[in-house]
Formats: C-alpha cells, sequence, structure tokens
C-alpha cells in the first residue's frame, strides 16, 4: 500500500469510536485533518494526543451535521490553508432504540435520518464540489453491514444504512467522469459508544452486545478507511464489508457460552 502523507483528510464524528481512529490512522500517516463533531472538547482533547505523538497539524470544527445552514458555514469559511480537502470521511452517525416499527418513537426516527442520511448529503454538497474543481479527492462513508440486510428492531437505522449505499452507488456515476473515488466501508459488530448510545447510556445492555466473541476494534474500521485513501489513483476500492470472524450476519453472531 502506497503512504498518503501532507494530505488534508476531513472526519466527521471524530469525537469518538471509528472516527477517532481514523484520526489516528491518517495522523500516523503524517496526514493534516479537519475534525468535527458535537463535542468539542472531546476533539480538543484528540488533537492534543495526536499533535504530542505524530506532531499532526489539526483544524477542529464543533458541528452538528444535522444543522444544514452550520454545516454550508464552516465549510464556507474554512481558512485557505485548509480549502483543499483531499480525503472526506463521512462518519458520523448513530442508531436510537431497538424497537419494533409500530413501538417505534418519531424523535429516533427523525434524529437518525437526520443524521445518517441529511448529514451525511449536507457534508457532502459543502466538500464535493471543491474536490471536482481541483480534480482531485476521495470521499469515504461509513455504512454498515445493516445497510446489506435488516435485522429485528433495526427498521429505520437499517433503512438509513441502505440510503447510505444508494447515495454512494449514486455519486459514483456522478462523479465517473472526474478522477475522484467514491468508497464506502460497512462494518459490521465494532465496540464503541454506538451501543451505549443505541440504548441511551445502559452500559449493561450496551456491553452485551460485544460479550462472547472478538467484535471488531475501531482501528481494524480506521485501517479499511486508510486502505481506501492510499489506494493508488487509478484504483476506486467501492466497497469494503468488514466483519468480526465471528459474525456472519447483522443476527447471526457465533457467542461463546461460560
Ligand atoms: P460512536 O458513538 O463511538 O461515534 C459516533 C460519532 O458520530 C461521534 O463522534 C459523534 O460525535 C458523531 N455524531 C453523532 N451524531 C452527530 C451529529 N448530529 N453531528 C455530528 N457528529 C455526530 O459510534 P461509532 O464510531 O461506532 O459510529 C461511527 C459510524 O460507524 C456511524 O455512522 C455508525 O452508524 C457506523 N457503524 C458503526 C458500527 C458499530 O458496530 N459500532 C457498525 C457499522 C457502522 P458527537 O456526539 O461528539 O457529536
Ligand atoms: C452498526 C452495526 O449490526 O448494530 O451498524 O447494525 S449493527
Amino acid at each position: 500500500m502506497t503512504s498518503i502523507p501532507h494530505l488534508t483528510v476531513l472526519i466527521t464524528g471524530a469525537s469518538s469510536g471509528i472516527g477517532r481512529a481514523c484520526a489516528e490512522r491518517f495522523a500516523a500517516a503524517g496526514s493534516r485533518l479537519i475534525l468535527t463533531a458535537r463535542r468539542k472538547t472531546r476533539l480538543q482533547e484528540i488533537a492534543a494526543d495526536i499533535k504530542e505523538k505524530y506532531g499532526t497539524e489539526t483544524f477542529l470544527i464543533q458541528l452538528d451535521v444535522r444543522d444544514p445552514k452550520a454545516v454550508a458555514q464552516a465549510f464556507n469559511k474554512l481558512p485557505e490553508a485548509w480549502q483543499g480537502i483531499d480525503v472526506v470521511v463521512n462518519n458520523a452517525g448513530l442508531s436510537r432504540g431497538l424497537d419494533k416499527l409500530h413501538e417505534g418513537k418519531l424523535e429516533d426516527w427523525e434524529e437518525m435520518i437526520d443524521t445518517n442520511v441529511k448529514g451525511l448529503l449536507y457534508v457532502s454538497k459543502a466538500v464535493i464540489p471543491g474536490m471536482v474543481g481541483r480534480k482531485k479527492g476521495t470521499i469515504v462513508n461509513i455504512g454498515s453491514i445493516a445497510g446489506h440486510d435488516v435485522y429485528v428492531g433495526g427498521n429505520v437505522y437499517c433503512a438509513t444504512k441502505h440510503a447510505v449505499d444508494a447515495i454512494t452507488r449514486s455519486l459514483r456515476m456522478d462523479l465517473v467522469d472526474t478522477p475522484l473515488r467514491v468508497c464506502t466501508v460497512d462494518p459490521g459488530l465494532v465496540q464503541t459508544e454506538f451501543s451505549e448510545v443505541r440504548f441511551r447510556g445502559d452500559q449493561d445492555r450496551a456491553k452485551k452486545v460485544y460479550h462472547g466473541y472478538t467484535p471488531l476494534a475501531p482501528s481494524d474500521v480506521a485501517d479499511a478507511v486508510y486502505y481506501c485513501a492510499a489506494a493508488p489513483p487509478h484504483v476506486q476500492i467501492a466497497e469494503i464489508l468488514i466483519l468480526p470472524t465471528a459474525q456472519a450476519s447483522p443476527s447471526m453472531v457465533h457467542k461463546k457460552t461460560e
């Protein structure tokens, strides 16, 4: 794999989990990073950590991707030195609950759709025109195995990840006459804050999701994202589906019983 130092990489949802691991992976490769999330203190801690380890230059943006005006403004007023984004990792996302559809909550559905689908669209619209103008750029969307298959209670979350898959494939067509590349990295179970967020802070329930087998680590997914970005310019890694060895489908996970 080639190394890609000195690229400017934008990561959404960089305050935790997969986004944070991507920040670390690209920092280790010598990239400079635009990190965004709602929790700015977290971003500041991560920036300090990677500055110390790798000397990484960062530009931090406190941003809720659900707010189209804030997204447009944030990228319109980037300092000149940060305008040349080479790689965008559309990672910000979440799930809420595992309710059957007829028992689900409207606010949960809206939060998932607004973040996972509309947020990804807003950020893409803000960033891709510059890439087209510069004739250079890699877009890596973080999808999910939930964009390939469904599971009980996954209804709206699975729909958002199927939407990410559709957007990714369609965007690849939109950009086929440009040098830009459109990739999706679709993980199975990754141990992050994802389940804590899904179960609204119920740590016991969240921990059980990862019991009895070895889930993916965020760094496993970050390696796949980096692979997409570091491929030679004529190589477009369209899709990587990455699962724990003990997972065969969203609902089939081989767990050891004690
Ligand atoms: P985490 O909860 O650890 O991280 C989610 C990140 O998204 C946080 O940095 C959070 O930042 C950010 N985020 C959430 N909502 C918003 C928002 N409205 N605006 C801006 N940022 C937001 O979970 P993961 O790392 O696991 O999730 C990252 C992505 O990976 C998601 O798209 C998820 O769907 C996907 N995924 C996760 C899998 C898993 O098993 N963990 C498997 C497959 C896909 P903050 O709260 O500071 O804003
Ligand atoms: C996150 C993984 O299986 O909880 O996308 O949907 S799963």
